[in-house]
């Protein structure tokens, strides 16, 4: 593959390297970038560093190039990684995923889509028309996906703003015949508030600055954002109106595609214009005390109007949501309670965000209704295989870092996990399949020794949570990547930070942060953030991964009784507890359930199915929005370990999303939490190298005088236990049924030297044979 790529653009496989230093590393990460080689191997992890400028590696030619290929057989490419998920699940029947991690803005939406082009580009040769129609919704879905879930941050001018999980089913002839998405909380308070620099979802900004004129006027909308409460922060920062345009009529085209008919589309565009006209409802408390709508009023009726006219619903009814709640005061007896001015503008903001997030999930179960395996018969058409493709929210860090954030890093950091344990997992059963003897990992990494912590600085092993000593160091936030080193898991050769501990903090049961937010939002009677952040603080003031200024009082960069502090894998995040539990409780008044349920416009109707409660049959507390969320991430990481994982780590280049410029201490720190030396070090721990014995045939095969041009050996086995004899390799080598397991580098390196040697040699032959002089 380096012939293909050229000879100056360093080693398409960081196995190949000649040591594992950091500096070795980043040399050819930076040599490869420079040369437009923006993928790079580690063994079958694919590298990629987000270029920033449109490179000439995709497209239909591209993808020939690759398919049908094997892995090694091209340069590195996000196609190799699809196409090897693809031959796995086709030819071994094997359910795989891809999943693909880095953080905001390092390019994993664009390389889920280009895996997605892959698929659907080298599938449904017969060109069978319900193939045909599953392979559109699939690629269609990404467009009215990213419409819905993604918006404009600091970190990234497309970020999703919501996970995706998008299963793919294939049948036995290996076309997708369904799929279905996963999507993870959608970070719904972007609907209310943005950060300076960001924007709220792009449908907000394509309805307003993208539809005709006479569509604004249905919805009684103006054209400038800036007239928005929701959309004003970001107005100044909309894409030209004609990209808008065009984007909202994709967006609109690809929903007709998938299926929504008319009034849906109809219907999605109202409920978007009734939160905006939601958004702008201010209450004022008045003098008059009217027996209907007691002291509170709207400032601007005419916006209720607009709100009962898009919902389909009645306008007294839309008032009276706003101005005051019913609530069941024991038995079947209900009473209407007036609200304060904050109070109902506290539950415009809860009507507002769930709407949206209705109608968010209403599209991702509208395009699965549409994706869904049609009339399929296991018996007849036996079992369907499945190609998982993972692209979620990557670890991310602002300026003030709040519920969201924390969940989003957690779901970070289980990832992290289901890598660590993946490629310990995957190497191993590598070997037993190949029937090579290997002291097995998992021996060694039984669940006490798994998670044994060695302390760096004391250079003692103890077996369970580090002492108090490494508490102290770890916990004044000290030589953060000194830090990473506390909690080392022990494999052959190579010491592996493991994060089983930070993913305990948020997750364990009682006393993790999760279950102490939960237990502070069951709490009857007022219940502060500020309580449940000095439960925190009593819980884990030990924990060398979690710290607050209580507990750490000389460090500035925290506020009192405001943050805490989480040594993530990926480095530093304080959290401001301010809105978690409110979040985390994520109620909304039945009476909007009600309201909306009860709406005649259909589409609306059918995402709100639990407004038909009544008020008093509302007894059970629902489960909170952060055991929701673990819920979904332990399901989530438990569907991922019962596939054959392929990964994709994706690297940021800088900071200021421009082309060509590649921060030497950026990525540094990427490579260094994503672990991935310690991924070569495994890699080659126990064999550097594995090649299938065809492929190892063909590109050493010259260096010896029983091979080249060809072999009588009887089987390739045979032809390259001959090649590695007479280079007196064959002590470092273990031959499995189909591959040849190369133990140290150095072997590699010698018979690349000697093919390097030959090669000019062989051209030179040629050349003389084609011009008939020899
Ligand atoms: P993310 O998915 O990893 O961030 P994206 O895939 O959205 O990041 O990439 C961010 C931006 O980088 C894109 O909008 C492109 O402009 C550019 N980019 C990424 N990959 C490529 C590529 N292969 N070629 C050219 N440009 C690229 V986040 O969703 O924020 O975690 O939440
Ligand atoms: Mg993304």
């Amino acid at each position: 593959m380096e012939d293909e790529e050229g000879p100056d653009c360093g080693k398409a496989d960081f196995v190949l390297l000649d040591q594992v230093t950091m500096e070795d590393f980043m040399e050819n990460l930076k040599l490869r970038f420079e040369k437009g080689r923006i993928y790079t191997y580690i063994g079958e992890v694919l590298v990629s560093v987000n270029p920033y400028q449109e490179l000439p590696l995709y497209g239909p030619e591209a993808i020939a190039r690759y398919q049908g290929r094997e892995l090694y057989e091209r340069p590195p490419h996000l196609y190799a990684v699809a196409n090897a998920a693809y031959r796995a699940m086709k030819r071994r029947s094997r359910d795989t995923c891809i999943v693909i991690s880095g953080e905001s803005g390092a390019g994993k939406t664009e390389a889920s889509k280009h895996i997605m082009q892959y698929i659907a580009a080298v599938t449904n040769p017969s060109q069978r028309a319900e193939v045909e129609r599953v392979k559109d919704v699939l690629l269609k879905s990404t467009c009215v996906l990213e419409a819905f879930g993604n918006a404009r941050t600091n970190r990234n001018h497309n970020s999703s703003r919501f996970g995706k999980y998008m299963d793919i089913n294939f049948d036995f002839k290996g076309d997708p015949v369904g799929g279905h998405i996963h999507s993870y909380l959608l970070e719904k308070s972007r609907v209310l508030k943005q950060h300076v620099g960001e924007r709220n979802f792009h449908a907000f900004y394509q309805l307003l600055r993208g539809s005709e004129d006479e569509m604004l006027r249905e919805l009684h909308l103006q054209r400038n954002p800036a007239l928005y409460n929701f959309t004003r922060q970001g107005a100044g920062l909309s894409a030209l109106e004609t990209d808008e345009k065009s984007h909202h009529q994709a967006v609109t085209e690809a929903m007709r595609v998938i299926g929504f008919s008319p009034e849906e589309v109809g219907s999605v565009h109202r409920i978007l214009a009734a939160i905006l006209h939601l958004g702008n409802i201010e209450f004022v408390e008045t003098e008059e005390d009217t027996l209907e709508q007691g002291s509170l009023a709207v400032t601007e009726e005419v916006l209720v109007d607009h709100v009962a006219e898009l919902t389909a619903t009645p306008r007294e009814l839309v008032l009276r949501c706003l101005l005051a709640r019913t609530v069941a005061s024991g038995g079947r007896e209900v009473i209407e309670k007036g609200h304060t001015a904050a109070e109902a503008s506290y539950a415009r903001d809860a009507c507002a965000k769930a709407v949206y997030q209705r109608l968010f999930e209403w599209v991702v179960d509208r395009i699965n209704g549409v994706m869904e395996p049609r009339g399929r018969d296991p018996r007849r058409d036996g079992k369907d295989t499945v190609i998982g493709v993972l692209d979620i929210y990557g670890f991310e860090v602002f300026p003030v870092n709040s519920f969201e954030q924390f969940c989003i890093n957690y779901c970070n950091e289980k990832l992290q996990q289901l890598f660590i344990q993946l490629i310990l997992k995957q190497e191993q059963e590598e070997y037993e399949r190949e029937g090579i003897t290997w002291q097995s990992v998992s021996a060694r990494a039984h669940p006490t020794r798994l998670w044994a912590v060695r302390e760096r600085a004391g250079k003692q092993t103890c077996g369970g949570r580090p002492g108090r000593a490494g508490a102290q160091q770890g916990r004044c936030g000290r030589g953060w990547l000194a830090g990473l080193g506390s909690c080392l898991l022990a494999l052959p050769q190579v010491e592996y930070f493991n994060n089983a501990t930070i993913v305990e903090l948020v997750e364990r049961p009682h006393r993790g942060i999760l279950a102490v937010l939960d237990e502070a939002c069951s709490t009857a009677g007022p219940i502060t953030d500020r309580i449940f952040l000095q439960t925190l603080d009593t819980h884990h003031r030990h924990h060398p991964h979690y710290t607050s200024r209580q507990l750490c009082p000389t460090d500035k960069t925290m506020e009192f009784g405001r943050d805490f502090r989480i040594k993530h894998y990926a480095g530093d995040v304080t959290y401001s507890v301010e809105g978690f539990i409110d979040k985390n409780r994520d109620s909304l008044f039945q009476d909007f359930k009600r309201l909306l349920y009860n709406s005649t416009d259909p589409t609306l109707k059918a995402m709100w199915p639990d407004g038909q409660q009544d008020i008093t049959e509302v007894t059970k507390r629902p489960l909170t929005a952060g055991t929701l969320f673990k819920n979904s991430m332990v399901a989530l990481v438990e569907n991922l370990a019962s596939k054959e994982p392929f990964y994709i780590r994706c690297i940021k280049p800088n900071e200021d999303k421009v082309a060509a410029r590649l921060d030497e201490g950026h990525c540094r720190h990427q490579v260094a939490y994503l672990g991935l030396l310690e991924n070569v070090r495994v890699r080659r721990a126990g064999f550097a190298s594995r090649q299938p014995y065809p492929r190892f045939l063909l590109r050493y095969k010259m260096t010896c005088e029983y091979t080249w041009p060809n072999h009588l050996l009887g089987s390739d086995k045979a032809a390259v236990g001959a090649l590695l004899e007479q280079h007196g390799l064959q002590g470092d080598v273990a031959f499995g049924h189909s591959k040849l397991f190369i133990r140290s580098p150095q072997t590699l390196v010698t018979l690349e030297q000697g093919r390097a040697r030959l090669i000019p040699i062989i051209v030179l032959l040629l050349q003389k044979a084609w011009r008939g002089t020899l």
